[in-house]
């Protein structure tokens, strides 16, 4: 068929959404409402991520312009986009973002009954040399009808309603679960809409590529050192894995769920609760890696069980496959 060539039935992710939520009889439709104005964050951090080259060119981040002013780093006008767009959601109670020091209240006549958690532009590092970033977010819905409190946010990520990802990389994709299965779309810039790509995303049960920043080898407890020896030198007489490491959290997890692996921010001897940061990070990532059939482990617990004393919190981190996951669960456990 000729006609085969082209797609026409096109699932956008609004369509999705609805269709997900029509499952739902007592949906008002918050849920999509709120997702798309993420969406459009989204698409306004990929336009303005790739004209980042041009940002010394044409004054766009980080230099001075005409008027004198200092212009705004993409990290810092990727969250206040994002902080406006929910805002104006009128969907949403409390945002944390990784950006802000303190959590945003609300006020009472914009207010919605979702908690948004995010880091709007994560790899950091990775933003000036034009490798692969992205946006991560968490959703938790607000326990009940009382004035919103930092208790609300300070929950446990198997709580999370929802939790997805964007990745600016040679194509821009985003990656949502709302709970059953993670699907993933990708923008198509001729439509500006983001298409349904990747239906119902399982990680391979074991995999072939550990995912770690080595350089922290040397401060490293014994299981993590252990672990990774086992990956150069397996005693079972398996072939040794591959290591691949972005250094973009978004990166190295997109591809740890597409081709299977583990990828691992470990405690260390400098960072006794590793890097990455529970409520956005951590938690986002491994919902998505347990609904994609995969698991993340603390190095002590599930991932999704650990319950945040602070918004920014830090925690050690496994996810990945679930037979790679089971390795280092086991080294543990045996406290190696
Ligand atoms: P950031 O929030 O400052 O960008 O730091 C988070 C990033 C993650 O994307 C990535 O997994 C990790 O830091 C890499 O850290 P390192 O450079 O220590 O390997
Ligand atoms: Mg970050």
């Amino acid at each position: 068929h000729a006609a085969d060539a082209y797609r026409t039935d096109l699932m956008t992710i609004t369509r999705y959404v609805l269709n997900e939520q029509s499952k739902y009889p007592e949906s008002r439709g918050d849920f999509s409402i709120l997702l798309n104005h993420i969406v459009l964050g989204c698409k306004f951090v990929c336009s303005a991520v790739n004209k980042a080259g041009l940002a010394k060119l044409i004054g766009l981040a980080g230099e001075t312009n005409v008027q004198g002013e200092e212009q705004k780093k993409l990290d810092v006008l990727s969250n206040e986009v994002f902080v406006k767009a929910l805002i104006s959601s009128g969907r949403t109670c409390i945002l944390v973002s990784e950006e802000d020091e303190e959590a945003t209240f609300v006020k009472p006549s914009q207010r919605g009954r979702y908690i948004v958690v995010f880091d709007p532009l994560d790899g950091s590092s990775n933003i000036d040399c034009g490798v692969s970033i992205g946006t991560i977010f968490g959703i938790y819905t607000l326990k009940d009808a009382r004035e919103p409190t930092l208790d609300d946010v300070l929950q446990p990520g198997k709580n999370m309603l929802a939790a997805g990802y964007c990745m600016y990389g040679s194509s821009c994709t985003f990656v949502l679960s709302t709970g059953s299965g993670v699907n993933g779309f990708t923008l198509d810039p001729s439509l500006g809409e983001f298409i349904l790509t990747h239906p119902d995303i399982k990680i391979p049960q074991k995999g072939k590529i550990y995912s770690v920043n080595e350089g922290n080898a040397k401060n490293w407890d014994g299981p993590t050192a252990k672990y990774v020896e086992k990956c150069k030198f397996p005693n079972d007489g398996s072939s040794p894995k591959s290591l691949r490491y972005i250094g973009s959290m978004v990166a190295d997890v997109h591809r740890t769920l597409l081709y299977g692996g583990i990828f691992l921010y470990p405690a260390d001897k400098k960072s006794p609760n590793g890097k990455l940061r529970v409520l956005y990070e951590v938690f986002p990532m491994s919902f998505l890696m347990e609904q994609a059939g995969g698991q993340a482990f603390t190095g002590k617990q599930r991932a999704l069980d650990l319950v945040p004393n602070k918004i920014h919190e830090r925690s050690p981190i496994f996810l990945g496959s679930y037979d790679d996951v089971e390795e280092i669960k086991a080294l543990y456990a045996a406290g190696e």
